[in-house]
């Protein structure tokens, strides 16, 4: 049996039209005793009023922004027996507690209770929460979180220090959306690699204080090539290898080739001869041409021989692949890789065409420099870095001679591979580039 009694303001200590800042239960809610209603803020503090009793909430009688004062009515709450019998401190159990005060409590109520409940919070029996006495330092913006008791008490079973947490309440007021915005944050920098492991946070730097700025939200390629890009470095233990090979007689064939590409609509670029040469290399050193179960537990050896290439676009960086590039000529791989990389920076790539690579390459031949360490394109075990070839002294024996030089970085995955295959591997490659001639053994 349940039956519904009416809760009124309580004892404010002598405010007067004190604010209701903030609801804290509606209609229809089930409550427990001592649970906050609502919040009031006076000119010196907040304060909860909580449920007298456990039970289902069937109306609220105030809304944020009423002004109230003690004996206000406030809500009617459904008080189910169960509920009542339950509280061990209620005065109003006749039958099971005779000796229980007398319900004077509701002596100053206008309606009659029907059974002794109270209806309104006695003098005799205040509020769990009290009002709550102001003190300057209770407020005091960086020292003490400016809170209504109920969220304090959020805050408190979350473990969230208000001083960290941002107000978004009147006058800056912490409330409860504050503290469930701020732990949703703090647990999606905590799932970044930084807490993961145990660095000091990313510092948070207002740059306009320095100077003008503009902000650049980052488009959806560089994000998703950002997030692998940081997972491949962060995950696998890189180690770059280093080689120069000798293209002189690579670059004057191509160049004899030049006027044919034309004819045919294409260009011969130094990376189709690069491909060719890292597939022979990938033929000799199978574990190059392998990827690392997700378990770390098997190596996974592929027969076949797809070659991503790494694109600049201007959206940012795009590795398509070059499918069975085994099994392709010089000319075939020119036209794929001319067309795979107008469509990659016309953004026009499908998602397939940039899965199942075997190896990437990244050739910053084209622009220039010297020497770079790519970060491994996981689940691939190896990147082979292109930098701009250049005319060097090369001593023959007898003398030194001018050759056209193209370096080599190669970064692998040391977990699978060693030092001495790495090694084997650019020799094995700038050998091959060296004398294509190899290319058909
Ligand atoms: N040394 C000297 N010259 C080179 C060279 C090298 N290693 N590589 C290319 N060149 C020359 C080419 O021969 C061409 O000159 P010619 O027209 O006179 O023959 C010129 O540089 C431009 O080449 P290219 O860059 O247009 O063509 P490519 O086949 O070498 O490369 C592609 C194609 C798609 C890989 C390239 O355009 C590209 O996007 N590279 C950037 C890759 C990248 O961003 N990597 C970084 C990844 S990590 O951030």
């Amino acid at each position: 049996m349940s039956e519904t009694i009416s809760l009124k303001i309580p004892d404010l200590g002598g405010a007067r039209d004190v604010d209701v800042i903030e609801i804290l239960a509606r209609p229809g809610d089930r409550v427990e005793k001592d649970q906050p209603l609502i919040t009031l803020e006076g000119d010196k503090a907040t304060m909860d009023v909580p449920a007298e009793q456990a039970g289902t909430l069937k109306s609220l009688q105030v809304n944020v922004g009423d002004k109230v004062n003690e004996g206000d009515p406030l809500a009617e709450l459904e008080v189910d027996e169960m509920a009542g019998e339950a509280s061990d401190d209620s005065p109003a159990q006749p039958a099971a507690a005779p000796e229980a005060e007398p319900a004077v409590e509701t002596a100053a109520e206008p309606e009659p209770a029907p059974r002794p409940l109270p209806a309104a919070p006695a003098p005799a029996r205040p509020p769990a929460t009290p009002p709550v006495a102001f003190t300057p330092e209770r407020i005091l913006p960086g020292k003490v979180a400016y809170a209504s008791p109920a969220v304090r008490a959020f805050a408190r079973t979350l473990g969230v220090d208000l001083t960290q947490v941002p107000g978004s309440g009147r006058k800056g007021r912490i409330l409860k959306e504050d503290v469930e915005a701020w732990v949703k944050q703090t647990l999606q920098k905590r799932g970044s690699a930084n807490d993961a492991l145990g660095l000091i946070p990313w510092p948070e730097v207002d740059f306009s204080r320095f100077g003008e700025i503009e902000e650049q939200p980052l488009n959806r390629i560089r994000k998703l090539s950002g997030a692998n890009l940081h997972r491949n470095w962060v995950r696998i233990p890189h180690v770059t290898q280093h080689e120069e090979a000798d293209i002189t007689e690579m670059e004057a064939f191509r160049k004899s080739l030049k006027a044919e590409a034309e004819q045919r609509g294409t260009r011969l670029t130094p990376l189709v001869f690069i491909i060719k040469a890292v597939v022979a290399a990938l033929k000799a050193l199978p574990q190059f041409n392998a990827s690392l179960s997700a378990d770390g537990e098997t190596l996974i050896l592929k027969k076949y021989f797809h070659i991503g290439v790494a694109v600049d676009t201007p959206n940012g960086l795009v590795v398509p692949v070059l499918r069975d590039c085994y099994q392709k000529g010089f000319w075939q791989l020119a036209e794929e890789l001319g067309e795979i990389s107008a469509r990659a920076r016309k953004g026009k790539l499908r998602p397939d065409e940039m899965q199942g690579g075997c190896f990437s390459i990244s050739s910053l031949g084209g622009i220039g420099g010297t020497a770079f360490s790519p970060i491994i394109n996981a689940p691939e075990v190896a990147i082979l870095g292109v930098s701009r070839a250049h005319m060097a002294p090369v001593w023959d024996g007898t003398a030194f001679q001018p050759r056209l030089m193209l370096p080599l970085d190669l970064s692998y995955d040391h977990r699978v591979i060693d030092g001495a295959d790495a090694a084997r591997f650019v020799v094995e490659l700038a050998r091959n580039l060296g004398d294509l001639r190899r290319l058909l053994l």
